[in-house]
């Protein structure tokens, strides 16, 4: 169906001029070579061509008399001219070319898997009917790890997940049918995603034999699927596996049985999955267990991980979301935003080359607005890597709309002042400023058994744009936004020009109407949808917003506050610390300050409150005015998808606005300006 078809729609091309073009290129295709990932480009050109040019599509193996020729460019060698060759020739594993004129098409690459992602290119232009007669384009990943970690449950449950229930696992076994699974890797390296880790980071007792034999020949079953499309498979881990599987009493890093036991069980896992890409591993970190049990550190817990790997290239990701759970709200000494930087900082230099570390976007977690996470590029001696999600835990669940890739973009564009100007977040997760072995991008997924893969169907931008942001960060939101829609809901102008700007402004709106000006939290203890301003106000999570009478906002300056600012280098510091400096949008991030607080909007904070919860709710009518719209452009399924989730989402931003300006009102005293109700 066209919900679950999401990006690789391959309708029939109905322009004339188009379709005979491409028709006369695309009469047959010669695959040379036989490597897995080839097999799966050509798998897709079948599917693909005769669907989109609506008529008979043949293999051949004569280059002679083919117009169509792909293949990675050694096998090509002798098609290559040398200026062919040259262009790849200083290029990565995964760089493909496509070189066409009237009478022939060439896809080649370094790899069997680059030649894979150049025919996904091609199906890419031919989906926005561009021209394919005059190609001349060479194109590499900017990023080394373009990940996905998936949240799944051994019991089909997944954390976080807001579209069904996990297409890996039911009821604590694999999915028998695996159609789900490889249409999924289908979808992936069609963006260029090429690693996957496909259990929840929260590693229970049952996924933690996932490492034994138990359930080893499962993983190697879904570890060649993924393969066939250039996707390496990763799992993570029980750092106390070695106790929980009842093999030990301690998981000790530096105790010598516990470095001989991971030593095995990763020999084992290597008999099974030769190309297995290593442990993704959440430690001392919301009750996961982790070294410091032991006394010892991050260093030595994943040091230990990365000697049992080393032999067979496999890679321990680490993750730094650490900090204390279990805070007394009373005490005001410990930040939670400060404790990943505070953690890890201080180790830098003592992991070993195959260990990185994955860093959250921002200090705290996933909110709609958040500085970007000071550890990031602050570690000169660290592989690390740089998580986002996909996945709309806080914001929206896939119920609202939330178009992240403008989130994301402005992330990445963060100039660190790391090693001067110039040192932003783009260019240290692509590796180009420390220039250490490996870094990259990692995401938790958004994907569930829902029809339509992301609940929203509008959703299924956000992975789409995940993958095609972290190939090239250089695309805009709006690029994406384009070719996204172009590919998913066809040619129609007005389509186009709707949805596109529905995505861009969804962010916005989503911030308007929930926690203001970086403040975060407000919301749902535990399920994280819908408003509870005071929800964790008062608990262990260290999320506060410290509203009282007076004002609100979190002081985290140097002077009077946590001193968090001073993570960052120059002139962050002095920005973030300085309260005429700061962003509005930051501004209850960094700074407590009262109602009347002048914003550089010139409102004040409580009128900035008012003014945005009216309009975003004002604004998500208006989403819903652009839908309706759209009535008749639009296949029924999809569009009631969105329809429905819409009017959700009309709902939560009414309860939104008004439980926010309520609740401001009533501690603040102050009415609005406009004389509005408030409740
Ligand atoms: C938080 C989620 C929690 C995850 C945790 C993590 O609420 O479910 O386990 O992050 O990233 O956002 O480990």
């Amino acid at each position: 169906s066209k919900k679950y078809n999401m990006w690789l729609q391959y309708q029939p091309v109905t322009d004339s001029k188009v379709k005979e073009q491409y028709q006369l290129l695309l009469d047959q295709v010669c695959v040379i070579g036989d490597g897995i990932q080839l097999q799966a480009a050509k798998e897709e050109l079948l599917v693909a061509v005769p669907q989109m040019l609506d008529k008979k599509f043949n293999v051949s193996n004569d280059p002679y008399n083919s117009r169509f020729v792909i293949g990675n460019k050694i096998k090509l060698a002798q098609h290559l001219d040398e200026s062919k060759q040259a262009k790849l020739a200083d290029k990565n594993e995964e760089a493909f070319l496509l070189s066409s004129d009237e009478k022939q098409l060439i896809i080649t690459g370094n790899s069997d898997v680059a030649v894979l992602y150049g025919v996904h290119h091609l199906l890419r232009l031919m989906q926005l009917h561009a021209d394919i007669t005059q190609l001349d384009i060479v194109e590499q990943p900017k990023n080394q790890f373009r990940m996905l970690n998936q949240w799944d449950n051994f019991d089909g449950s997944i954390e976080r997940g807001y579209s069904g229930r996990s297409i890996f696992y039911q009821n604590n076994q694999f999915a028998e049918d695996k159609t789900r699974i490889k249409d999924y890797a289908r979808f992936l390296s069609s963006v260029g995603i090429n690693a996957i880790s496909i259990n929840n980071v929260n590693v229970w007792e049952e996924e933690t034999y996932f490492i034994t034999k138990k359930y080893l020949p499962e993983i190697q079953e879904i570890a060649s699927i993924f393969r066939t499309y250039g996707i390496k498979l990763y799992l993570s881990i029980n750092f106390a596996s070695p106790v929980t599987l009842g093999d030990l009493d301690t998981a000790d890093p530096l105790d010598q049985n516990v470095q001989n036991w991971w030593k095995e069980k990763t020999k084992e896992i290597y008999e099974y999955i030769p190309d297995f890409g290593g442990f993704v591993v959440k430690a001392d970190s919301e009750n996961r267990p982790g070294p410091f049990t032991y006394n010892r550190d991050h260093a030595d817990g994943s040091n230990m991980l990365a000697e049992a790997l080393e032999p067979f290239q496999g890679k321990v990701i680490w993750r730094c979301f650490v900090y204390n759970h279990l805070q007394d709200w009373r005490d005001r000494s410990t930040d939670r935003a400060r404790a990943a930087y505070d953690h890890f900082k201080p180790l830098d230099g003592r992991f070993h080359e195959n260990v990185i570390l994955q860093v959250k976007n921002g200090p705290m977690d996933f909110q709609v607005r958040e500085p970007v996470s000071p550890l990031i590029g602050a570690m000169p001696n660290t592989n690390q890597m740089i998580e986002f999600q996909v996945a709309q835990e806080y914001t929206g669940q896939q119920i609202d709309l939330c178009y992240l890739i403008p989130q994301w973009k402005e992330v990445l564009a963060f100039d660190t002042h790391i090693k001067g100007e110039g040192t932003t977040i783009e260019e240290i997760v692509a590796g180009n400023i420390h220039h250490n072995k490996y870094s990259g991008v990692a995401a938790v997924s958004n994907i569930g058994d829902d029809e339509n893969w992301t609940g929203n169907t509008l959703a299924q931008a956000n992975l789409y744009g995940y993958g095609r942001l972290t190939w090239n960060p250089a695309l805009t939101s709006e690029e994406i936004a384009k070719e996204w829609i172009r590919q998913t809901f066809g040619t129609n102008q007005e389509v186009l020009d709707t949805i596109e700007d529905m995505l861009l402004n969804a962010w916005e709106i989503y911030e308007n109407y929930t926690a203001p000006l970086g403040v975060g939290w407000m919301v749902t203890p535990g399920v994280h949808y819908g408003p509870n301003i005071d929800g964790y106000e008062y608990s262990k999570w260290g999320t506060y917003h410290f509203a009282d009478r007076d004002g609100i906002g979190v002081d985290r300056t140097k002077e009077t506050g946590t001193g968090y600012t001073e993570q960052y280098q120059e002139p962050h510091q002095s920005i973030y610390n300085d309260l005429d400096k700061v962003p509005d949008e930051l501004l209850l991030f960094f700074h407590h300050v009262p109602y009347k607080y002048t914003l550089k909007s010139g409102k004040t904070v409580i009128q900035h409150i008012y003014d945005t919860h009216y309009k975003g709710y004002e604004q998500v009518e208006g989403l819903i005015e652009q839908w309706n719209g759209l009535s008749n452009d639009i296949d029924r399924e999809r569009f009631e998808n969105v329809k429905n989730r819409l009017e959700r989402q009309l709902e939560n931003a009414k309860e939104w606005r008004d439980q926010i300006n309520t609740y401001f009102y009533r501690k603040s005293g102050i009415p609005d300006q406009h004389g509005r109700t408030i409740y």
